[in-house]
């Protein structure tokens, strides 16, 4: 047998560090806690349940669709479970993802203060986001949607059958989350600063947040309004979108849309974030184009709320007007653009390492190049006329936002996780992982592409015989791209209790999280800090690993 080597384990003999995670153990320090980190913890939690849900309903639908004939759900269950994937999706995974989860986590801590501008808030707001869940949750249960996530009048407000105002009351209670989530970034962001970290000094996950924030409080009250007027119109007739009451129901799409495409970006804006943070970490490079890479936010934040009209373009709009949205929707792929190519000016030259983020990175980079690129298919009008509620719309928003935005949420993920927990989770299932995720995904969207443009209408739940290869050439991707998500659920929740203790800093990141022990102490920082460099001063570092 082997012998076994006993030795004094040092951790044995220190008294426990007080860290945000020892610091009370009962449900109640969590449920009552305004500690913003334990609120991002309870966030993550709560996403990735509602991502489990949605998923669920994802597999139906590609059950479904895998051969020609509605065979497995009714036309109308089949309409119930692409509605329920879009809004437990669109409005309790995607828009929360990054922001509520890292952002709560991580923004004081990167700014160098003790916690949110108004912590008690911030508990509220995870409330609110766990009441608009369930209440989106029990519209399933009580008979289900059939709307779609976009709710379209007249049909929602006076014709559709099921729980609409249920699900609408969820997506109207959970935007108030998101607003006050928005406020609660900006002023901190302006007013809690460490001494030190003036505006052009912060990390561009903070630019990113602040940006997406900016939408959330402008944006959100406008769809909160619109699914109100839809479920008053619902309960009361009272003639705001439904012509027979002299509605105007396409007044409902440009409302809804003045929100939901800058939502879009309240989904992609912060995972960005992420990619900036883990490119300059693993490239050991300051980000090129600092400023331009932090301004291209705001102007995506701020250009992205006069394009909505791109939704509409076979809606009865007039095509003049069509013309204009579609200009300016080529204007806002510019500041994409410069991201993009930002990025890649920060690796060319950089010593990159390979790490299982970084593959997370890489893969975004892949999928959401393909996803802009398809969308100016889309932004130019003749060519929408053809592909509009097409396959091809769909593979397009997948691509930005479940290859840009959750890519971008899973490799913050695993870059953030040491600091999160104390542990490192394994490298190789990791990247796998992340392998998985990348080729599964193709293997399950580019196939949509094609069937879009040969022209597979959204939402059926049967086809023509001729789509069947590329149905079932997605549906077998899903396969994959579920594996692919399933594992990281199991080796990180692994990691927690078998993985090896991180160290404050185990990528030699820069940027005021990697200072503070893993996990961080309740107050985050013990005196606060004083800042004297600028962000990502990566050459300083790599001269002192030198010496
Ligand atoms: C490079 C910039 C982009 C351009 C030019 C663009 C263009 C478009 C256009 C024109 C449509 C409407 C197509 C139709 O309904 O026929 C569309 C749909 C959509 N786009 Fe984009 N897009 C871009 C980036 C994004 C980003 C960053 C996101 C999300 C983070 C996004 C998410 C969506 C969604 C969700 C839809 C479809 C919504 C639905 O009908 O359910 N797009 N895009
Ligand atoms: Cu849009």
């Amino acid at each position: 047998m082997a012998a076994v080597e006993v030795h004094d384990t040092p951790e044995l003999q220190e008294p426990e560090r007080r860290t945000y995670l020892n610091a009370g153990h009962t449900l109640s320090s969590w449920l009552l806690t305004v500690d913003h980190k334990r609120i991002g913890i309870m966030y993550l939690i709560a996403v990735t349940s509602f991502f489990l849900v949605g998923a669920l309903f994802a597999a139906l639908v590609r059950l479904e669709l895998t051969t020609p004939a509605g065979d497995l759900l009714s036309a109308d269950l089949y309409n119930k479970a692409f509605t329920m994937h879009g809004v437990v999706m669109v409005f309790f995974v995607l828009i929360p993802s990054v922001p509520a989860t890292l952002g709560n986590f991580l923004i004081p801590i990167m700014i160098g203060a003790r916690d949110v501008a108004f912590p008690r808030l911030n508990l509220f707001s995870w409330y609110l986001f766990m009441a608009g869940g369930l209440f989106a949750l029990s519209a399933a249960v009580t008979g289900g949607v059939d709307t779609g996530w976009t709710f379209y009048t007249p049909y929602s407000s006076t014709y559709a059958n099921g729980s609409v105002l249920l699900a609408g009351m969820g997506a109207f209670v959970a935007g108030f989350s998101s607003i006050l989530t928005g406020l609660n970034f900006i002023v901190t962001i302006h007013t809690m600063r460490a001494p030190g970290m003036h505006w052009f000094r912060l990390p561009l996950f903070i630019w990113a947040h602040y940006a997406t924030a900016l939408i959330q409080v402008l944006g959100t009250p406008v769809i909160a309004i619109t699914l109100l007027l839809m479920m008053l119109e619902r309960g009361l007739h009272i003639g705001i979108f439904d012509p027979t009451l002299g509605g105007d129901p396409v007044l409902f799409q440009h409302l809804f849309w003045f929100y939901s495409h800058p939502a879009v970006y309240i989904m992609i804006l912060p995972a960005m974030g992420v990619i900036s943070e883990m490119i300059a970490c693993f490239s050991r490079r300051r980000i090129f184009g600092y400023s331009f890479v932090a301004f291209s936010s705001l102007a995506i934040a701020i250009i992205g709320f006069f394009v909505w009209g791109h939704h509409l373009y076979v809606s009865s709009q007039s095509v003049y007007v069509g013309l204009v949205f579609s200009f300016i929707t080529f204007l806002v792929a510019i500041p994409s653009a410069i991201k993009t190519f930002n990025w890649a000016a920060t690796m060319y030259k950089g010593s990159i390492s390979y790490d299982s983020p970084m593959i997370f990175v890489l893969g975004f980079m892949g999928l959401f190049l393909i996803g802009g690129l398809t969308g100016l298919f889309l932004a130019a009008v003749g060519l929408d006329v053809h592909l509009h509620d097409t396959y091809f719309v769909v593979a397009h928003f997948h691509y930005i936002m479940v290859g840009g935005a959750i890519m971008g949420f899973l490799g913050g993920l695993h870059f953030w996780w040491p600091k999160m927990t104390g542990r490192m989770y394994p490298e190789l299932p990791a990247k796998i992982a992340a392998w998985l995720v990348f080729a599964g995904f193709n293997l399950t969207f580019f196939p949509q592409f094609l069937a879009g443009y040969i022209g597979m209408p959204r939402r059926y739940h049967e086809y023509p015989p001729e789509f069947q290869i590329f149905n079932v050439m997605s549906s077998g991707g899903a396969v994959v791209l579920g594996i692919g998500y399933l594992m990281p659920m199991i080796y990180l929740i692994w990691s927690i209790f078998y993985g090896k203790k991180a160290s404050a800093n185990p990528w030699t990141g820069k940027g005021l999280e990697w200072t503070i022990p893993s996990p961080p102490p309740t107050e985050n920082f013990e005196r606060t800090p004083i800042v004297m460099e600028e962000a990502y001063e990566y050459s300083h570092l790599e001269v002192k690993k030198v010496g």
